[in-house]
């Protein structure tokens, strides 16, 4: 059959700007996806800067060095930055890179738009941190509730455009995504054996596509009632300030599965990989995703319990619903685990802290479920805590997790494994010390978004263990950075799969050719790449050009050894790479060495 020429033009802007030239106008799915993980970590510590100044505050009783008004344009920024600057940017640029290998397609549906996606980023991060230049940043808390957010100065117009901006480019990254998905799967991967990160990706999207419009439209109604005159949130106007919040939060709770959900699908991936066992419950875990996709939707008034505005049993009953979901997944991931044999790498051990912090964040949540509960520590303490507890342990954990076990992949580097150990503890404990300490301020009563509080009787001393649990986090970013700085000056040496993967991103180099694939793997079931190297699929093995044929503990009913042939040496990438013609064609690359196998079987 025809050879299909994919091989990328020579550099057209020779000259030493050829490389900036390149990143600033590619639209390379991993080159954005590199540029999104960047930006995200930057406003991570951006953000991260921005809680120290808050928890230094809060680290003794009494005012002393902020005043009430910078502290409200601290925490809104903080908390603003944190979810719209690092979070979502974050998991777009880790799906932008993995999504479309893993689904063995050569790029997005739309890669132009890919990357005005991306730009859209930095330019929503500079309208919301100009706030500073016009007289105050946004002051009214990430929720922006009116009338506090109908008041205020030009920060909070500013805010509304970053939101706005950045709300565009997440419904376009949505609708890219899910074109990708839906329509440039390699042949035989069909849904239900697509990787879970992607089945969390789609999921993501859908809530993406209706949930961040009705945001929009909200900020334009709140920019209308800031300057024009409108009256949407005005009583005085016939308006009411309770539309703002059933708007708000018919955003803001899928938010959190937005935020969430992509972070499930990392660690989908790896507690299987360093388990060395299938996902336990596959269908019932896309299920599950899918109906906390769903009924993300029908919960959004639980934070508007004491409004006295919704009808309690309802959405208390759905959001307790929400539960069972998410007690699906981690039943599955226990049990992936179980009688696995574990590997304790940094991306498991990530994983595993994310799965012991989220039940934390997951428990806290349901009591706030309790409405009468929920009336005693409405906006105190608590909430600070449990929203944390899920977005800290939760999303910060899964990059993490995703972040060491993709950098090999990104860069054809393995990170160093005691740099990551060193980060993880101080990470985990740093987590549990800022923010433990919390559940029991709230309890005791102490409001949040408040920049001083009474000396009561230990209050003192929990703050200060917030604090100190703050600055461990802080610096538990350090090893990190040294980790990265020093793994990028080594060779590549990670080869193409250095953790024995199971999906179609490690079938590749490492890092990818920018077209992505030499040749695919036949694709029989959700772990093709397991399928290949451990022999459930005998006849169509040997499409790889590496990692291929290396024994295994967990022997498949065909010993696969036959037909794999040799193995190339160890799993040298640069070798793989130097050697590797620049098109996708039929054949394997070590077709030569399969000769006696016919060429049609490699691809379906
Ligand atoms: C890395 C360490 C972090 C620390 C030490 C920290 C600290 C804090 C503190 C002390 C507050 C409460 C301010 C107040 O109510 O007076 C706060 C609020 C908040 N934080 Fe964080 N935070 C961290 C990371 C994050 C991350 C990763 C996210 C989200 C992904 C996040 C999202 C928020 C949000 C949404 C608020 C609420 C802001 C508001 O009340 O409007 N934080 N944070
Ligand atoms: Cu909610």
């Amino acid at each position: 059959m025809a050879t299909t020429s994919l091989a990328p033009r020579a550099a057209t802007y020779p000259g030493r700007r050829a490389w900036l030239y390149e990143w600033l106008t590619t639209t390379d799915h991993k080159k954005i996806g590199v540029m999104y993980v960047t930006t995200a970590f930057l406003f991570f510590m951006l953000g991260g800067v921005f809680a120290l100044f808050i928890r230094t505050e809060l680290a003794v009783p009494g005012v002393q060095f902020i005043d009430p008004e910078t502290y409200n344009q601290l925490f809104t920024i903080h908390g603003t930055t944190m979810i719209f600057l690092f979070v979502m940017p974050m998991m777009s640029g880790l799906q932008n890179y993995i999504v479309p290998l893993q689904i063995g397609a050569a790029d997005m549906a739309f890669p132009r738009i890919n990357a005005l996606s991306f730009w859209m980023v930095p330019l929503g991060g500079i309208l919301l941190f100009s706030g500073y230049l016009v007289g105050g940043a946004a002051n009214a808390g990430w929720t922006g509730y009116a009338p506090l957010s109908t008041q205020g100065g030009s920060g909070l117009d500013l805010w509304i455009a970053s939101l706005v901006l950045l709300g565009f480019s997440s419904v376009l990254t949505a609708i890219n995504f899910l074109a990708t998905i839906f329509k440039m799967r390699a042949p035989g991967l069909t849904l239900l054996r697509m990787p879970l990160f992607v089945w969390n990706t789609i999921v993501t999207a859908v809530l993406l596509l209706f949930a961040v419009p009705v945001l929009s439209a909200g900020l334009m109604m709140l920019f209308i009632d800031r300057n024009y005159g409108g009256g949407f949130f005005d009583p005085a106007l016939g308006g009411n300030p309770i539309l703002w919040q059933h708007v708000f939060w018919f955003f803001g709770h899928p938010e959190v599965y937005i935020l969430i959900l992509p972070a499930f699908g990392i660690v989908s991936e790896i507690l299987p990989v360093f388990s060395r066992k299938p996902l336990f419950g596959y269908k019932a875990f896309v299920l599950a995703t899918a109906s906390i996709g769903a009924l993300g939707f029908s919960v959004w008034a639980h934070h508007m319990f004491t409004t006295g505005a919704v009808f309690l049993p309802f959405f208390s009953f759905f959001t307790f619903l929400i539960a069972v979901p998410t007690g699906i997944k981690f039943f599955n991931w226990l049990a992936t685990m179980w009688r696995g044999k574990l590997r304790f790498s940094t991306p498991m051990l990530f994983a595993l802290g994310f799965i012991s912090l989220f039940l934390i964040g997951g428990l806290d949540g349901a009591f706030l479920a309790v409405v009468p509960f929920d009336f005693h520590v409405q906006d105190t303490y608590w909430v600070v805590s449990h929203l944390h507890y899920v977005l800290v342990a939760g999303s910060v954990f899964g990059i993490f997790a995703g972040l060491y076990y993709w950098f090999p992949k990104m860069s054809g580097r393995l990170l160093d494994e005691r740099w990551g150990k060193i980060h993880w503890v101080l990470l985990f404990v740093g987590t549990n010390l800022a923010f433990f300490p919390q559940h029991l301020l709230g309890l005791d009563g102490m409001i949040r978004r408040i920049v001083d509080y009474a000396p009561n009787p230990g209050w003192a001393e929990l703050n200060f263990l917030s604090t100190i649990g703050a600055f461990m986090i802080a610096v538990s970013t350090l090893p990190f950075l040294w980790n990265v700085f020093v793994t990028l000056r080594k060779p590549q040496d990670a080869g193409d799969d250095p953790w024995d993967g199971n999906t179609l991103e490690w079938a590749t180099t490492s890092p990818p050719p920018p077209y992505n694939f030499e040749s695919l793997p036949p694709i029989r079931s959700e772990r093709p790449l397991f399928d290949l190297k451990h022999g459930a699929v005998m006849d169509h093995a040997a499409a790889l050009p590496a990692g291929a044929g290396e024994t295994h503990d967990e022997t498949r009913a065909d010993p696969p050894e036959e037909s794999l042939g040799e193995p190339l040496e160890g799993h040298d990438a640069g070798e793989a790479r130097g050697e590797a013609t620049p098109e996708v064609s039929e054949a394997a690359p070590d077709a030569v060495t399969h000769d006696e196998r016919p060429a049609k079987e490699t691809k379906e």
